[in-house]
């Protein structure tokens, strides 16, 4: 297998921090599992917004707490979840699977609470269960060559909640189904059921991996809910799925490495220029300049430093 990498990629000289092993995980199987990425104290510490925030949306909305709860643009929704943008164990791995021309295209916070032990009954992933399996797109799909899907995103997950055992609501992904045709002609699925692995995890574990990989959900008969949260990165030449632009209070405070992942340029709100904007117009966010990518000069000088995070 060749191992391929982004145009965006070839902006960094070598790898920031992803080792041989892992890069061939991320091509071959589309996930790399990073444990011990967040300490106890951090894992407490979004557990808790996560909770203060679940109250208060459901209360607000009136919604039953024995049913799944969402909340997408997280980064808008609290400074905790906006600083795990630019994780430091982390933001090197995305750099190096994705390049630095890049920005957040979504981030959620999932929340599942336990199910009854009849939830198990459904077949895993299957069209009318409670998560059907799916790889994440726009509405319409990407264009797939040969039924197979464009590496177009890099999703990070963070676990909070101990996800050891068999069915306690973990995601499973379908291992290198990034590289198959997924779906026949009539709309089923086309992978192997031995390549479906359960993502049984401790909390505090990350995992980077490509959203074009088929994954469901296994029900969640552990007893507690499961938390967790997530954050997609794609290209900067694409839009985001959850904002146009962050509002200005998202904005303030952060560093130009966040303003950028916050899908802004650095040249504001000229967005649009060139030689002569009027008859050739360029986007920035298509061709950016220096001072439009922060995380260039920032992958230009990392060192990697152990960092307890
Ligand atoms: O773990 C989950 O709740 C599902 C995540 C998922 O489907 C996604 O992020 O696209």
């Amino acid at each position: 297998m060749s191992t391929v990498l982004s145009p965006a990629a070839a902006h960094v000289q070598g790898p920031l921090l992803i080792t041989p092993e892992q890069r061939r995980q991320f091509d071959e199987d589309g996930f790399v599992l990073i444990e011990d990425a967040l300490t106890p104290g951090k894992v407490a510490e979004l557990i808790q917004v996560i909770d203060e925030l679940t109250t208060r949306y459901r209360n607000e909305r009136n919604l039953d707490p024995q049913e799944p709860f969402q909340i997408r643009n997280i980064v808008a929704a609290h400074p905790r979840f906006r600083q795990m943008i630019d994780h430091p164990r982390i933001l090197p791995l995305v750099v190096d699977v994705m390049g630095v021309n890049i920005q957040i295209r979504t981030s959620h916070m999932d929340v599942r609470p336990p199910m009854p032990a009849t939830a198990a009954q459904q077949q895993l992933g299957a069209r009318d269960s409670f998560f059907p399996f799916h790889s994440d797109g726009p509405n319409f799909g990407w264009p797939t060559t040969d039924g197979v899907v464009p590496y177009m995103e890099a999703k990070v997950a963070f676990y909070l909640t101990d996800l050891t055992t068999h069915n306690s609501g973990a995601i499973v992904v379908v291992r290198g189904s990034h590289q198959i045709r997924q779906k026949d002609d009539q709309g089923n699925w086309l992978f192997d059921p031995a390549d479906i692995v359960e993502v049984n995890v401790r909390p505090g574990t990350a995992m980077i991996w490509r959203t074009a990989l088929i994954h469901a959900v296994t029900p969640n008969l552990s007893g507690h809910a499961r938390k967790c949260l997530y954050y997609g990165y794609t290209h900067r030449w694409m839009r985001p799925s959850d904002y146009d632009h962050q509002e200005a209070a998202v904005l303030a405070g952060c560093t130009p490495v966040q303003l950028q992942l916050l899908g802004e340029l650095g040249g504001g709100s000229q967005a649009y220029n060139g030689d002569d904007p009027q008859v050739h117009p360029i986007s920035r966010y298509w061709r950016p300049q220096n001072e439009d990518i922060p995380l260039k000069a920032w992958a230009e000088t990392y060192r990697p430093v152990p960092v307890p995070v």
